[in-house]
């Protein structure tokens, strides 16, 4: 095993020197110069604190873990949220389902099928959805032989799971068949953001979408029956199933691309990301919460990808830490809503009892095999980022003669600055109001009503771990891929990024007003990759 720090010692010393120099603490203030001196390396520049190291188990294994793993969440995808049953019951031919944004690697189906798959016979046919779930070709949706009868079958009771490649994989290049702005058939290209998944539409189709209400937008009586997300209004423990559904499938409320991934109540989808050169991206998510890889990936396993873990002790304990009242409310309201919907048996992952216990390494109380996880470090830290598309000379001077790295590495080669960017900096319009006081190192529940930007750090965000509530820094690699821009998926371009149209208080005002500048900015952003 090889131990990888996430930024190295050096930096920390120069983080010291700027802010004793500049009188401030570095978490608020990181330094803003608006330009690099000549011969400056990111490694002078970058700052932020120091983050413990990530340990990279064998990297063989961790594909398996990343295409398949499951952990046991086939019982919580098709006992609890039956996402096949739903499928079976909409009669969801393949060719929706790649409208939904679902992948397909080709190299699982059966040639019979896959020499067709261009043909209406396959394409319209609800019979051969299952055909390929039973192949096991559906991008982190695997079957397993859960009945242990030696043979892949959902109709006989094998189970569908879900694993990172769901979200965190294309099969875009070279595909056979490609629904535009949906999925495709063809290699699987792990590590690449499935931008075009409708997740929300997806698990719409499932029989038991109230299965998922932790994640859902709720009005809890907690806070008043008030209610904080994209809808005007929230679900309840009394919602029934289609409107749980018309939430789900509302593009406004759940748009395509985009998880909700904090079980908060908060109606907070953000966008996919990459999950390539992981070695270069923490802290992790957007709020930068989780400052280790293998704790993020422990955590998708043991809440996301079973949420029945949070009625449990640790469940619940992890919930009255991020929401007081209202976290303990989601868990009792879930337990009803699982009763109601003849959820039985459950918490279904296969995890440890962790002595860590509310610690970013087990923040439920529990943790799944390290082995799998460190297995997984290493294979997300070697995925190699795709080479970026076109580029330009000219905006790579203006990227470092601007602001853009007071905040942004100049080389992507290099891992992103550690610190979170304050939300008032990446967001001059934040004016929040506050809706709970919360144990320290948390900070009060925020919110600034008139936006969605900071929807994603009200309840979950870096005071978690001590640093403060804002945005981290990503990795501006396969830019040329994205279809929109920003977490929240609120800008539409990269010239609608950089144009100061969108106004001074709007999020990430880092303008360039000429035209030209701008188009260089631009398709340089594009080329930027780390060779
Ligand atoms: C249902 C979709 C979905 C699944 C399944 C999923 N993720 Fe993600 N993942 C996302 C989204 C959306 C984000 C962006 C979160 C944010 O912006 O805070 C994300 C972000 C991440 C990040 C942060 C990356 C960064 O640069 O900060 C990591 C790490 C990650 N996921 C790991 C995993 C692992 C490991 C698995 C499997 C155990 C997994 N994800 C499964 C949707 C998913
Ligand atoms: C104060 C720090 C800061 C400065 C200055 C800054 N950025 Fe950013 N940038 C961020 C953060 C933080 C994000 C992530 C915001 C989010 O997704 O919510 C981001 C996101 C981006 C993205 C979008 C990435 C994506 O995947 O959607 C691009 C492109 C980008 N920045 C380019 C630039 C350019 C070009 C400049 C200079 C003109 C610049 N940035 C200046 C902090 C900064
Ligand atoms: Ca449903
Ligand atoms: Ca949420
Ligand atoms: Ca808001």
């Amino acid at each position: 095993m090889n131990r990888n720090r996430a930024s190295s010692s050096g930096w920390q010393l120069v983080v010291i020197a700027l802010c004793t120099a500049a009188g401030v603490g570095c978490q608020d203030e990181p330094p803003t110069a608006a330009h690099l001196p000549p011969g400056t390396t990111d490694a002078v520049l970058n700052r932020g604190p120091t983050l413990p190291d990530r340990i990279d188990g064998d990297p063989v294994l961790g594909k398996q873990v990343f295409r398949f793993e499951t952990f046991n969440n086939e019982r919580f995808f098709t006992e609890a949220v039956r996402v096949p049953q739903g499928m079976v019951a909409a009669r969801v031919t393949p060719r929706q389902l790649l409208a939904l944004g679902v992948n397909i690697d080709a190299a699982a189906l059966p040639p019979a099928i896959r020499n067709a798959i261009t043909t209406s016979a396959i394409l319209d046919d609800p019979a051969m959805t299952l055909a390929i779930v039973n192949a096991n070709a559906l991008v982190g949706l695997p079957i397993k032989d859960s009945n242990e009868d030696g043979v892949l079958d959902v109709a006989r009771g094998d189970k569908v799971g879900a694993t990172c490649a769901l979200c965190h994989t294309r099969t875009d290049q070279e595909a056979l068949f490609t629904v535009p702005g949906g999925g495709s058939v063809g290699p699987r290209l792990d590590g690449r953001a499935a931008h075009n998944l409708d997740f929300g539409r997806l698990m719409a189709v499932a029989a038991n979408s109230r299965a998922l209400y932790p994640v859902l937008q709720l009005a809890l009586s907690a806070n008043g029956g008030n209610t904080l997300g994209r809808a005007p209004t929230g679900l309840t423990e009394h919602s029934s199933e289609a409107e749980v559904d018309a939430y789900l499938s509302n593009p406004q409320f759940y748009p395509r691309g985009m998880f909700d991934d904090s079980f908060d109540g908060n109606g907070d989808p953000m966008h996919n990301t990459p999950l390539f050169r992981q070695d270069l991206a923490a802290p992790f998510g957007s709020e930068g919460a989780i400052a280790v890889l293998d704790n993020f990936s422990n955590l998708v396993y043991t809440g996301l990808l079973d949420l029945t873990t949070l009625t449990t002790p640790g469940g619940r304990a992890f919930l009255n830490k991020l929401g007081g009242a209202a976290g303990i409310e989601i868990a009792d309201d879930y337990v009803k809503v699982l009763a109601a919907t003849g959820v039985t048996g459950y918490p279904y992952v296969r995890a440890d009892r962790s002595s860590a216990a509310g610690t970013e390494a087990a923040p439920l109380g529990l943790r799944v095999q390290n082995r799998k996880l460190f297995g997984l470090n290493a294979y997300l830290a070697n995925l190699p980022a795709p080479p970026g598309v076109g580029g330009d000379a000219r905006g790579a001077l203006l990227f470092r003669t601007l602001e853009c790295t007071a905040c942004h590495n100049a080389s992507q080669a290099t891992p992103v600055p550690t610190f979170i960017v304050p939300m008032k900096r990446i967001f001059p319009g934040d004016n929040p109001v506050q809706l709970a006081v919360r144990t320290p190192p948390l900070n009060p529940i925020l919110n600034t009503v008139s936006s969605i930007f900071d929807d994603k750090m009200a309840v979950v965000n870096a005071s978690i771990r001590g640093d403060i509530r804002g945005t981290a820094l990503p990795l501006l690699l396969d830019l040329a891929r994205k279809p929109v821009f920003l977490h929240d998926n609120s800008v539409p371009t990269l010239d609608a990024l950089l144009d100061p149209n969108r106004g001074s208080t709007q999020p990430h005002p880092f303008y360039v007003a000429n035209q030209g500048d701008r188009a260089a900015l631009v398709a340089y952003l594009r080329g930027l990759e780390t060779r």
